[in-house]
């Protein structure tokens, strides 16, 4: 649940970024120096434009109702045949359409090899291949800071890599570097900022795109090599602040309108018989989906960009905010199909959401002989379950009665909770998620992914790999509902957090600080 937050005024926001700068400041000051091989400060260059100001509200006349039913339109996609991927990002408050109604929003543009992406409420897919590195110049001409994180990557979580810590100020501009991108599984990501407490108001704003790996279509059978890829972002945006997203007070449970690509229900056409890849992903602040496409047969490829180790058909996808799949998706004949999120409700205590239409399908043209979609198996992670464990923690997930403050293991993100865990280098643990609300909270953590091991205490499947994993309810009073996981901490050393997914209950605690230290790390006395 997510009732009206109270209002923030700037002193606060100032006070609480200055605490993540402080953490971010200690950590490259010595906490992981030991940490072998340094990352590269980042790159901080004065911007020759300085912060622009808060756009005026859009009057009710300036601002048609939205239009449904438009083509469908994938993003651009911005991407390079060389060793390297650039471009430059730059974070705005204005105005934008969405799906043809002129909303204020916080928006990204985009450039790269001299074209300009304008701003968007959908911004540009980055489309990378493996082991190309990804450069991102970021410039901030909001009045407030923000950063950017890459969500699944594993990368260095320091220096100019996938610092969350990092506070781009107002017309700055600062390069992020992104190293060793071979050893990226194929699969949908995506990006968005990550600065406390401003994460849901930038992400609902429009702040969020998706990022691709390639090599998901190499693992095809040869005749679907050529298949026709498509991504599907879905979003939301309220409209109860009249056309500017809220920014403020946000009220999470509001009636929300969903879109696709920024679009409300636009129209897909496929060919009788025609496969499809999906890149889809839940990338917005807080609300969930629960896919269906009726008709339609989906075999899931990955999970989290995590290519499974057996493909699977499934009628439904759950997916909490952050989830991605990359899906097979097959028309076998023609008709008109609709692409919905089926009514679902995250917990008693928490959010109830209506079926809707986000997507139609229409298959034309005379039924063809649909090519066997079986791809080859993917061998990716290593089961960790006959691993030797060297910790295991547990985290409590808690909140107050009245679902306006977060905990875990009852302390709220910033201060009181500075480091929660500090693995080492090198190491297998479990990690016990312990849900005592009666809301859902999809836990999401940064650098290296989690292997799901029980839900509930019930078993899962091996190699069940994912960046984000929703916990249950408890099961009754004082019984939580849990889910066990395990991590291999590999390669990368430095402070990176955890958090619940869903940004309302980020922004209001649930977080938490991982400092992963190599194994001569010795903490001082
Ligand atoms: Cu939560």
């Amino acid at each position: 649940m997510a009732p009206p937050r109270p209002s923030r005024n700037r002193r606060r926001i100032l006070a609480l970024l200055v605490g993540a700068t402080v953490l971010g400041g200690a950590a490259s000051a010595g906490l992981v120096t030991a940490a072998g091989g340094s990352d590269p400060a980042p790159v901080y260059r004065e911007h020759g434009a300085s912060a622009v100001p808060d756009p005026p509200a859009i009057p009710p006349d300036e601002s048609a109702e939205v239009v449904p039913g438009q083509p469908f339109a994938d993003p651009p996609i911005i991407s390079s045949g060389g060793g390297q991927l650039e471009l430059g990002l730059t974070a705005h408050a204005l105005p934008v359409s969405v799906s043809g109604k002129r909303m204020n929003a916080r928006v990204y543009s985009a450039n790269a090899y001299g074209i300009t992406y304008p701003a968007a409420f959908m911004p540009p897919v980055i489309r990378l291949r493996r082991g190309q590195q990804l450069v991102v110049n970021l410039h901030n001409l909001m009045q407030e800071p923000t950063n950017i994180h890459t969500h699944g990557f594993f990368v260095s979580p320091k220096g100019n890599q996938d610092d969350i810590y990092e506070l781009l100020l107002p017309g700055g501009t600062a390069q992020h570097v992104y190293r060793n991108t071979r050893f990226l599984n194929p699969g949908t990501y995506w990006y968005h900022p990550h600065v406390h407490p401003l994460v849901e108001e930038q992400v609902l704003g429009g702040m969020s795109g998706l990022i691709e790996v390639e090599g998901l279509r190499a693992m095809l059978p040869k005749a679907l090599q050529g298949i026709t890829e498509h991504y599907i972002g879905l979003k939301d945006f309220q409209t109860s602040t009249g056309n500017t997203i809220p920014l403020r007070n946000i009220d999470s449970d509001v009636p929300t309108t969903r879109t696709v690509n920024g679009l409300v229900n636009p129209v897909l056409t496929m060919r009788a018989g025609e496969t499809q890849l999906w890149h889809i992903g839940n990338i917005g602040a807080d609300i969930w989906y629960q896919l269906q496409a009726s008709g339609l047969k989906m075999t899931v490829l990955a999970e989290d960009a995590n290519p499974v180790s057996e493909p699977y058909a499934a009628g439904t996808l759950l997916m909490p905010p952050a989830r991605r799949f990359d899906v097979l998706v097959q028309a076998p004949r023609a008709g008109t199909y609709a692409l919905i999120t089926r009514k679902m409700s995250t917990g008693p205590q928490g959010d109830v959401y209506p079926r809707t239409t986000l997507m139609t399908v229409k298959v034309e043209g005379a039924a063809q002989a649909p090519v066997a979609a079986t791809p080859r198996t993917y061998g990716g992670e290593s089961d960790l379950a006959g691993r030797q464990v060297a910790r295991r923690r547990t985290f409590t997930l808690t909140e107050n009665a009245a679902g306006t403050k977060f905990f875990i293991n009852g302390k709220a993100f910033p201060g009181e909770n500075l480091m929660s865990a500090t693995p080492v280098t090198g190491t297998v643990e479990e990690w016990t998620f312990a849900n005592y609300a009666q809301e859902q909270h999809p836990i999401h953590i940064h650098v290296n992914d989690m292997q799901v091991m029980r839900i509930n205490g019930k078993a899962q499947p091996d190699e069940n790999w994912v960046d984000t994993i929703p916990v249950p309810v408890r099961r009754a009073k004082g019984v939580p509902g849990t889910v066990v996981v395990r991590m291999s901490f590999r390669t990368y050393t430095g402070p990176y957090v955890f958090h619940c997914h869903i940004l309302a209950h980020e922004d209001n605690g649930m977080m938490a600080n991982v400092n992963v230290t190599s194994p001569d790390f010795a903490p001082a006395p």
